[in-house]
This record gives C-alpha cells, structure tokens and sequence, in this order.
C-alpha cells in the first residue's frame, strides 16, 4: 500500500492512547476520508489510519514523565502502523479477513518492517475488534474532546481487561486473596478470564461488568480469554 508520506503534516489526530503499562505512546492519525466517518458507521474506502508507536519519556530513576495534562511525553518513535481500507482489500487474510482492510508496519526510516505477506497476525488480533466497529479498536475516540484514552489504573489483587490484553498480565498474591477482574469497557468488547486448569472461570463479562475469585491453594494459576485465546494470556500467583 506503501508509506502514508504526508500523514505527518495531513492527517487529523484520531486519538491517542497512553499505554502506561508498557510505557508506549499510541499516537493514532486518519487522513480526511477516515476522518469522515460519522459515529458507529463503517469507515469508506479510501480510509487510511496510522498508529505511531512511541516509547515514552522518563526521568533518570525510571519514573515515567508527565505533561502539565497528565499525558505521557513522547520520545522515541519505533513504529509505524499502517491500516487502509480499499474495495476488494483484505482478500490474501483469508479466514482472518477484516472486512476490506490491509496492514503494514514501517520502521521509522519508512522501511517495511511487517510486509503485507506477514501482516496476517495484524489481521488476526484486529478481528477481536469487531465488525461493528469496522475493526478499529477505538473508533469511538474520535468523537470525543480530548480524543485521548490511558490504560486502566487498578488496586492491588485488581485485573482490568482493555485493548485485548489483561492490567497486569502477570499478579503475585497470598493465598486466600480476592482478586477481582474488571472489563474496563474501554474497548468495548467482551472477555473472560477463564483458568486453564478450570479453577476458575469468569464466564463472559460484558463491558462495565466484574468478576472475583479467592484461590485457596498456593501455585501458579495460568489463565486466559475464552474469546481471544491466542492474544490475551495472564499468570496468577499465588504464594503461602
Ligand atoms: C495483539 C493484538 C494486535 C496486533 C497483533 C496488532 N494490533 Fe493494531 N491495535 C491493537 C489494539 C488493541 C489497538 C488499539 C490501541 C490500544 O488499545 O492499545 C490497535 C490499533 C491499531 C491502529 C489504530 C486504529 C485502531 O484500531 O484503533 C492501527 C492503524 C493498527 N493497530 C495497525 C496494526 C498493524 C499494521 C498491525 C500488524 C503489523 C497490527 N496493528 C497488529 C491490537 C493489535
Ligand atoms: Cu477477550
């Protein structure tokens, strides 16, 4: 599909997204098509989003920095994520087609990091967006203020689920702790938490909803989304 060239200059912001639990920045722009649509409808062809990932700035003990809005400051660009929608695209996806969407992922230098030969697993994860929202995981951003979004703060023994992944992927309790998981709603999609050797299973928490679970027994507990197996995964431990 090659590099969006002018995206810098003429592209609008659509959101961005602090992701304080890795540290990135999600800077995500759409050219004026994209930029067009109306709330809950498709994008139309023509459509380009670019998603920047930046590493965010910290001060030298490691604590991230903050702007005088409370956002992350950007630093370091690593990527450039690339989606398009084109009639007829998305065909080569096969049974991870996202309706008419193709995918790249350019270096910062604009080389291909992720060709569109590879980008089936760019596919396969957008699809946990759903076709309601045109596999755009945040469409509804856009039509906000601020047009921005952080990952969930949550308590101790607390999990959040958001942008298919689990806040954190990994806890260490004592036994007999109540955890509680919480879908944050921020992506607006259901998930479980669902152990993998069936000591626990939140059924299907809708966005909003929760769930807790007490584990008695010291060990490890893998556990993971019934609804998305292969991209969201946590470990619970649990310690005498
Ligand atoms: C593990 C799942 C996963 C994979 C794999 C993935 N993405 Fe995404 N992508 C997301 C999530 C989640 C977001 C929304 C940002 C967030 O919540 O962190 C996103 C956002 C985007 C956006 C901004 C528009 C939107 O959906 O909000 C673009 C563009 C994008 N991704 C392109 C790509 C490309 C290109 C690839 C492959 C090289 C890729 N993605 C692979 C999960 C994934
Ligand atoms: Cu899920």
């Amino acid at each position: 599909m090659g590099f969006p060239e002018s995206y810098q200059t003429g592209f609008k912001q659509f959101y961005v997204f602090d992701r304080l639990d890795n540290r990135q920045i999600r800077y995500v722009c759409a050219n004026d098509v994209a930029a067009s649509v109306k709330p809950g409808d498709p994008f139309p062809y023509g459509s380009i989003l670019v998603f920047e990932s930046w590493r965010a700035k910290q001060d030298p003990g490691g604590a991230l920095v903050k702007d005088t809005s409370g956002h992350l400051i950007r630093e370091t660009l690593t990527t450039v994520f690339v989606m398009r929608k084109e009639k007829g695209f998305g065909e080569d996806y096969q049974g991870l087609r996202n309706g008419e969407w193709e995918y790249v992922a350019y270096r910062p230098d604009k080389s291909v990091q992720t060709p569109p030969q590879n980008s089936a697993s760019c596919a396969a994860c957008h699809l946990a967006a759903t076709a309601k929202k045109d596999f755009v995981f945040h469409p509804e951003l856009f039509f906000t203020k601020e047009r921005y979004a952080q990952t969930p703060s949550v308590g101790s023994n607390e999990v959040a689920m958001s942008s298919v992944a689990f806040y954190p992927n990994n806890l260490t309790v004592k036994v007999g702790t109540t955890i509680k998981w919480t879908n944050s709603a921020l992506d607006g999609i259901d998930h479980t938490a669902t152990a993998t050797n069936n000591a626990f299973d939140s059924g299907i928490l809708k966005p909003g909803a929760g769930h807790t679970v007490t584990l008695t027994a010291p060990g490890t507990y893998p556990y993971f989304c019934a609804l998305h197996p292969d991209q969201m995964r946590g470990t619970i431990r649990v310690t005498d």
